[in-house]
């Protein structure tokens, strides 16, 4: 049963942190500044027909001349967290070697600003911008990526580590290997299954190694170690459902979670890939080092889909909720159909599902009953109308009462969730998308760069506001 707007707001126990999320280059812009290397979605958004619309990360919402102004804002919704992502072509502009003091200086501001307002800082270090030097050496199909990443955790570690309070070492890892590697809708754009999940093993590689340099870097005693991966509702629509729920189970989630949580590959994955690949590039000792403790793991949820086996026969539906691509993001079961559920959508054509959610977060803490959860993202785009100087985006903020709601029936049903982060704080480069797909609770005006608080932020901060003292 899931509520709707109409009427109370959920109440979330002391200490449970309400905010916002964005990501460095979806909002940041200043693309050649301060001394800022190339990245592979620089490379990708420049290269015609990629983006649509042609658009870029150059400008984006401006956020980097707009510091404080945004803080304010923060401050003025009365956020109790942001979620940040380091974009590392800033502090390390080849991806390795000299690191580059004014990109230092301007998330050590964040930081300050943050904490200085009484926000707390969550830091994520890969929000997807890979320094365009490291995909020329390879990429994350290549190992020696995960030794770079490793080495820019220790550079953050020691210049954020007395302030951030929880450092997220890869935003949605799945993305970077399948949708990067696989499909081609994303930066880097290649279509190769294999290297996808050779990229899929070297993520998870670069996330074990860089928890150990952060844990001897960082200074603050209290601070958590966590990682964040997208999670989509799988549904059975007839009776070859089961085999597609395993397999999309297998490529989507397992992937990540059975080698960080469980210290081991999973073995439907492997069956499934044989075709594509051996797994060679699994070297001994790789698995004890991909499972490091964590404190927290972060999870992004927006949409849950029907899934089933392709017959062969009629025309295949493969909506997976990516942009369609030259690749497929599924190595070894393109077979597999997606079927999007009836009834409303948003404007990614997402379907709206928040016992989705509540069924994730209770799931993840039967399987983890030691491990904090946090959404780290959930919200959604919507043809939003500025009339006047507002935005009445009535549907979003529909969806993330009814989304909220979810997260507090989860809580009552045993998951430990500490905090919910609303995607986005501002509208932003929604990737492979450009600037035409809307998240923000607020909204930006690009050709200005106004911000509008949107009824969704209006929301948000009303939710913050009654929740009881001490939360
Ligand atoms: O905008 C993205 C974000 O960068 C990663 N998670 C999903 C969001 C919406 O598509």
């Amino acid at each position: 049963m899931t509520r709707s707007t109409e009427g109370s707001l959920p109440q979330f126990p002391a200490g449970f942190l309400i905010g916002s999320a964005t990501a460095a280059y979806q909002i940041e812009g200043a693309a050649n500044e301060d001394g800022r290397g190339p990245s592979i979605w620089d490379t990708f958004s420049r290269t015609p027909g990629r983006v649509v619309g042609g658009d870029t990360g150059d400008v984006a919402d401006d956020h980097y001349h707009r510091l404080e102004q945004d803080l304010d804002l923060m401050s003025e919704l009365g956020l109790q967290a942001y979620r940040f992502s380091i974009s590392w072509p800033r502090i390390q502009p080849t991806g390795s070697g000299a690191v580059e003091p004014r990109g230092i200086d301007f998330y050590s501001r964040l930081a300050d600003g943050l904490l200085a307002r009484g926000i707390t800082p969550i830091a994520t270090l890969y929000h997807w911008d890979l320094p365009q030097a490291l995909e020329d050496a390879g990429g994350w199909p290549a190992r020696d990526t995960a030794l770079r990443f490793a080495d820019y955790a220790a550079v953050m570690g020691e210049a954020l580590g007395d302030r951030v309070a929880v450092w997220t070492t890869l935003n949605e890892p799945w993305c970077s290997a399948y949708l990067g590697y696989g499909s081609g809708s994303h930066a880097p754009g290649r279509t190769d299954g294999a290297a996808a999940l050779a990229a899929n093993h070297h993520l998870n590689l670069a996330h074990g190694w860089a928890l150990q340099r952060l844990r001897d870097a960082v200074t603050n005693h209290e601070a958590q170690y966590s990682i964040t991966l997208n999670f989509t509702g799988l549904e059975a629509v007839d009776d070859t459902s089961e085999e597609a729920i395993e397999r999309i189970d297998a490529l989507a989630h397992r992937s990540f979670l059975d080698p960080l949580l469980h210290g081991r590959l999973n073995e439907r994955l492997v069956r499934d890939t044989a075709v594509v690949t051996d797994w060679s590039f699994v070297h001994d000792g790789d698995l004890e080092d991909i499972q490091q403790p964590i404190d927290v793991l972060g999870v992004n949820y927006y949409y849950t889909t029907g899934v089933r086996m392709w017959d062969g026969r009629s025309e295949r539906s493969v909506d997976d909720g990516h942009r369609a691509a030259a690749g497929s993001p599924w190595p070894g079961s393109e077979h597999v159909e997606f079927i999007p559920p009836a009834g409303e959508r948003t404007a990614m054509g997402w379907g709206i599902s928040p016992d989705g959610l509540e069924h994730l977060l209770v799931s993840l803490a039967q399987e983890f009953p030691d491990l904090r959860l946090m959404v780290t993202e959930n919200g959604a785009a919507f043809d939003d109308v500025e009339v006047d100087g507002r935005v009445h985006d009535r549907q979003r903020v529909d969806y993330l009462a009814r989304h909220f709601w979810a997260a507090e029936r989860a809580l009552a049903r045993g998951a430990d969730l500490r905090g919910y982060l609303v995607w986005s704080l501002l509208d932003n480069f929604e990737w492979g998308w450009g600037f035409g797909k809307r998240f923000g609770i607020v909204r930006v005006d690009y050709e200005t760069q106004r911000r509008i608080v949107k009824d969704s932020g209006r929301w948000l901060a009303a939710l913050i506001a009654a929740q009881s003292p001490g939360t």
